[in-house]
């Protein structure tokens, strides 16, 4: 049995749509986070010792990482679904997404997070941060323009994780303007999955569904 440990307005809202999209079975755990300092609760500490959430149950085994989560449910459970050919001429395109919306993507937001909550906005730091992830932006801007998906006219499991880079990119002030990523993200929030998937994961805030 499929569980996923789900912390509220947070990227485990991926996995839950990832899910969704699959037709998998699956429960979930909800956590809260702290109202004042966004920390995830100390069960989410307890169950896994990255502390982090999503965290994947699968019969009992765990996996933290949502990159990783994605994999292996596409590998698992996956039957070829929401993924190229690995063998195939997209497999490259396909697995650069997937690991760029979990590192050089996000590092750039992270930075800016904390350049937030430690009184750095504007900082040299903060500055470097937000032409880091105006690159990325762009460089994502640039893979859309012309295509619905980012593996061009078939949508996958990259198109899900990589969402969370231009919602976050907008919750800490530097979205930038980017036409195809925003027709992009009206494409994803009219998914029938990506709604089921709000509807059993709870409020999701970072995105504007259409
Ligand atoms: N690289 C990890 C990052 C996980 C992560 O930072 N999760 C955040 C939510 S988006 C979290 O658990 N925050 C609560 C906390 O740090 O206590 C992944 O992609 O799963």
């Amino acid at each position: 049995m499929l569980t996923i440990h789900h912390l509220n307005d947070s990227r485990s809202q991926k996995i839950v749509w990832l899910l969704e999209e699959l037709e998998t079975p699956y429960a979930i755990v909800y956590h809260q986070r702290d109202p004042q300092t966004l920390i995830g609760p100390p069960a989410l500490k307890a169950l896994h010792p990255l502390g982090k959430s999503p965290v994947l149950d699968d019969d009992g085994q765990l996996l933290s990482e949502s990159g990783a989560i994605t994999q292996y449910l596409l590998a698992r459970y996956g039957h070829g679904r929401l993924a190229p050919d690995p063998a195939g001429p997209a497999q490259m395109r396909f697995l650069e997404c997937l690991y760029f919306a979990v590192s050089a993507g996000m590092n750039p937001i992270m930075i800016k997070v904390y350049a937030r909550a430690f009184g750095l906005t504007d900082s040299p730091m903060d500055k470097a941060a937000t032409e880091e992830l105006e690159r990325g932006l762009s460089y994502l801007d640039a893979l859309l323009a012309g295509n619905d998906w980012l593996m061009g006219d078939v949508f996958t499991a990259a198109d899900v994780q990589m969402s969370f880079i231009p919602e976050l990119a907008r919750e800490v002030g530097a979205a930038g303007v980017h036409p195809a990523i925003e027709a992009w993200q009206a494409r994803l929030y009219a998914r029938p999955a990506f709604h089921r998937a709000i509807a059993r994961g709870g409020p999701y805030s970072f995105a504007q569904p259409v």
